[in-house]
């Protein structure tokens, strides 16, 4: 039975894809920093998940936890980097210089540290998939996206490149690059909490859910080993690419 550690697993895309992958009959650490959501979600799925209280950005902590793991979760043969956030969607000269750092730290450099402690095993094993979830943000510029879509381009050249460096090895990589995505929590952060803002993005539109981002993932960690899905964009039918503008007021 594989051993799947999901991060940012106490909510949104992480608590859907645990729940999925209890279900397909997989062994899954759920990592978050709220620790009464993993306990309801732990209450939930039994002995086959184990929840780890821990926060991406905090290096020492996530290594003295990945470092005594129980037995029967110490090997870990599918990673999914799925914690990350997007705060704010003002323009780049009004944004919060904090948010920022924040976005980077846990999009860009959470997800650095937990490739690069875990890679090492897989690579021994010679076996193993790493699933970020990167964002259409990272593709396509939106105002108000600037850092945030930043953070998801280097998740997709991050993957493009780790695939590089495993060239020769039966270790997947694959970039999933939701797009809007509604029944989480993602807007609500980006708001700051001001909860009718973020009602107003998924108001009158059929938007994807968590579970289509879980179910796309259970797929794909059943496809068959040979076979390696680079990247997968989802987007709701709503939503696509809207052509150029151009600005009749300047
Ligand atoms: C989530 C998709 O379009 O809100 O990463 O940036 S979007």
């Amino acid at each position: 039975m594989n051993t799947v550690l999901v991060t940012g697993a106490s909510a949104g895309f992480g608590e859907a894809i645990c729940r999925k992958l209890i279900a397909d009959g997989y062994k899954v650490i759920g990592a978050a920093r709220r620790e009464d959501k993993l306990k309801s979600l732990a209450t939930e799925l039994g002995d086959n998940f184990l929840p780890l209280q821990f926060d991406v950005t905090q290096k020492d902590a996530v290594d003295n936890i990945l470092a005594t793991l129980p037995i029967g979760f110490q090997q870990i043969d599918i990673l999914i980097n799925n914690a990350g956030l997007a705060l704010g969607i003002e323009p780049a000269y009004e944004a919060d210089y904090t948010d920022w750092e924040t976005m980077v730290q846990t999009n860009i450099i959470g997800m650095m540290h937990l490739t690069r402690t875990i890679l090492p095993g897989m690579v021994e094993r010679n076996f193993g998939y790493i699933i970020n979830l990167g964002s259409i943000a990272g593709t396509y510029p939106y105002r108000g996206g600037n850092v945030y879509g930043a953070t998801k381009a280097f998740v997709k050249q991050f993957s493009a490149n780790l695939r590089t460096d495993l060239f020769g090895k039966k270790i997947r990589v694959t970039n999933v690059e939701p797009g809007l995505c509604g029944g989480t929590e993602f807007s609500n952060v980006r708001f700051h909490g001001d909860n009718a803002k973020a009602n107003d993005v998924y108001k009158n539109v059929q938007y994807i859910t968590a579970e289509d981002i879980a179910n796309t993932i259970s797929w794909l960690v059943n496809t068959p080993p040979h076979m390696n899905v680079n990247s997968i964009e989802i987007m709701p039918i709503a939503q696509a690419p809207a052509g150029l503008n151009v600005s009749k007021e300047m």
